[in-house]
């Protein structure tokens, strides 16, 4: 888990990544991205977090909600270890250098890269004509968030992979067709027994904010009753655990329920399985229930803390766009000359 983050290229170290205010947050985002979030930034690694309300607004967003669930999931970000005088935690839509870049980044990336994203297929659904622009061009936004950091590093769960390979995609072009070795060909760091965690409903499924039934995730804000039941009633096969994580493979909802178990209990699913190997699901689950409550519980408890003070998450907001634009605006305006921009100078 902590092995040394290597740096591509001559670029200094730098992580950076985002989590949409599309809906309340989840044990998924939790366990694949916002506790990785918290350990980088423990390592002293320089550490850059956003809130990415313009990804959310690619699909429809009920304004007052958005607004609450930006500061929710910023409160969750606090909740969760990250410490806003350690790492730099914003809002998008604050730091303009985003919309700037990702606009510049419509122009390097194909329309074909962008029809071929599984995210997009998946969102689309059948009516991809009546889907918002914005969500096909979704990745070229992703790779303004991260390259206007020129960050080396994001962590993500499995789900973003072929995203981040479409930023390496764009940083390459750019890098290409200007001539210049400007943008880090960034790494994705996806690690961890959780890296995709799945509905509690439909282990084909990943758990996801946005799924109509409230019943195939674990919410952050969820009561320990709540997570109890949800694991109890959990989808799961009538086998017992196996003796050997191989005896895993075609049991998907079992898989779910073991990598949980074991990312939240910081091991192996191999140390899971061993530790488990013949029970029932009958006791595997209360255990998992208990397990889920101990580590999920604070941070329900701080965040609902957090959330009774509104103007202080917003203050927080405020400094961490200043802070992010000191280090993008400068970014954005070196790629300006490099496009061949006539930068705007004080007069
Ligand atoms: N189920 C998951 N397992 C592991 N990691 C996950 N992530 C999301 N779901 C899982 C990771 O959380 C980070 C933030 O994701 P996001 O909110 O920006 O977008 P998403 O991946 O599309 O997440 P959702 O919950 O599925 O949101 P909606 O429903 O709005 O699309 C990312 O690092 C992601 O990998």
């Amino acid at each position: 888990m902590s092995e040394p983050v290597q740096t591509p290229q001559t670029f200094q170290s730098r992580i950076f990544s985002g989590i949409q205010p599309s809906g309340g947050m989840t044990l998924g985002n939790y366990l694949g991205a916002l506790k990785r979030f918290a350990e980088l930034q423990n390592r002293g690694i320089e550490t850059v977090y956003c809130v990415v309300d313009l990804h959310a607004i690619t699909v429809w967003q009920d304004p007052e909600k958005l607004r609450n669930q930006t500061r929710e999931i910023a409160a969750a970000f606090i909740a969760s270890g990250i410490d806003p005088t350690r790492s730099i935690l914003f809002n998008q839509s604050q730091v303009s250098a985003h919309a700037e870049l990702g606009w510049i980044f419509n122009c390097v990336a194909r329309i074909g890269w962008m029809y071929r994203m599984t995210q997009f297929k998946d969102k689309a659904g059948k009516h991809a004509e009546n889907s918002s622009l914005g969500l096909l061009a979704y990745p070229s936004l992703m790779a303004a968030d991260i390259l206007a950091y020129k960050a080396t590093h994001v962590p993500v769960g499995e789900d973003q992979k072929q995203h981040l390979e479409l930023t390496r995609d764009i940083a390459a072009k750019f890098n290409h067709d200007y001539g210049v070795n400007f943008f880090p060909i960034t790494e994705p760091l996806i690690e961890g027994a959780a890296t995709r965690v799945m509905s509690l409903r439909d282990g084909s499924k990943k758990m996801s904010k946005s799924d109509p039934s409230d019943q195939s995730r674990i919410n952050l804000t969820d009561d320990a009753d709540t997570i109890a039941a949800k694991i109890r009633k959990a989808k799961t096969d009538p086998e017992p655990l196996p003796e050997t994580v191989e005896g895993l493979k075609d049991r998907p909802e079992a898989r779910n329920l073991v990598n949980i178990y074991a990312a939240l209990a910081d091991t192996t699913s191999e140390s899971v399985v061993a530790e488990f190997a013949g029970a029932q699901f009958g006791s595997f689950k209360p255990k998992l229930a208990e397990l889920a409550v101990e580590k999920l519980s604070p941070i329900t408890t701080e965040m609902a803390r957090l959330m009774a003070d509104p103007a202080e998450i917003d203050r927080i907001l405020n400094r961490g766009a200043d802070q992010a634009d000191a280090i993008a605006q400068p970014i954005l305006a070196q790629v300006k000359d490099i496009v061949g921009m006539i930068r705007r100078r004080e007069v």
